[in-house]
């Protein structure tokens, strides 16, 4: 593809779709009490999206040194959530770029390494009010839908049932053999629980080695669009899993500060992948076909 394909594809009814997906999940949140922030790009911290199931290996947050420090490009804002809500902003979303420089195997259509999700957290809320929060955004989202995407598109967006099913990976493997099967047997989302991953997602307390987090899986093969958890904010067991999982402290630094005042507070949250779910509902077979400016890992970037 060159730079004249990209201009000349013809994106302008996916960019529609797309407007009216982020209006209506930024009016959801807005109406919901959320406050809108407004994204970090650079950071001495952030997400170190490790261990992560899907990622072989360590990935390392891309950085320039400006003023006399060194800056990441944002992974994820996971940790600057917290921290906002340490500030005492209780609900919160961000329509948070992410850069992740995958491998080239990544590319399986859904992986683009400069990307958008729609990132909230909330103070004192537990995964089952998380969970319930955006299966009903995706129930009302999905009716306000069907329309547009059955006239453009010709493809009907299901009508969901919630609460969707939750299976534990376990049950996947047993039921479908994996994720991936899962997401293409089934024909609306539906929820993975029990994750071991990322020190911040919360182990629980009373079952050592299981994780009170989630992702949502949607059908027909598109796989992930969401994935959150309830979170750490003890300083102690913080260090404890960063060292677990062969992560240097002192590359968390002023995270760590504040959770050793005794500043964060329990929370969960989530991200909602903004070109997932707009993929869905067109139904294009390729993350590339929804962004203007593909960003597609093992491809040279054109414009
Ligand atoms: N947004 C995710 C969360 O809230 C974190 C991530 O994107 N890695 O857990």
């Amino acid at each position: 593809m060159n730079a004249l394909q990209i201009v000349t594809r013809g994106i302008e009814p996916i960019m529609e779709v797309q407007t009216r997906v982020v209006s209506y999940m930024t009016d959801y949140m807005v109406r919901r009490g959320f406050r809108w922030l407004l994204p970090v790009m650079l950071s001495s911290v952030t997400d170190p999206l490790w261990p992560e199931p899907s990622a072989e290996r360590v990935m390392r947050p891309p950085e320039i040194r400006a003023y006399g420090s060194r800056l990441r490009l944002t992974h994820s804002m996971i940790l600057h959530k917290q921290m906002a809500v340490a500030m005492g902003v209780d609900r919160l979303f961000v329509l948070s770029p992410n850069v992740r420089l995958e491998d080239p195997s990544a590319d399986d259509g859904r992986h683009a390494y400069e990307f958008t999700q729609l990132d909230f957290e909330m103070a004192g809320a537990s995964m089952d009010d998380v969970m319930a929060l955006i299966e009903g955004l995706f129930r009302g989202l999905f009716l306000e839908m069907r329309e547009v995407v059955g006239e453009v598109f010709g493809r009907e967006v299901p009508e969901v049932r919630t609460p969707f099913r939750r299976f534990t990976m376990e049950e996947i493997r047993e039921e479908f053999g994996d994720e991936e099967k899962a997401s293409e047997a089934m024909d609306e989302p539906f929820w993975i629980v029990d994750i071991p991953r990322e020190f911040y997602d919360r182990e629980d307390p009373e079952k050592p080695g299981h994780f009170r987090n989630y992702d949502l899986i949607l059908p027909e093969g598109y796989g992930e669009v969401s994935s959150g958890g309830e979170r750490e904010w003890e300083y102690g067991v913080i260090v404890r899993k960063m060292k677990r999982a062969g992560l240097d402290p002192e590359a968390f630094r002023p995270y760590l500060e504040v959770a050793k005042a005794g500043l964060l507070k329990p929370s969960a949250g989530a991200g909602i992948g903004v070109e997932r779910l707009v993929r869905y509902l067109v139904g294009a077979k390729h993350i590339a076909e929804v962004q203007p400016f593909p960003r597609i890992p093992g491809v040279p970037a054109l414009i």
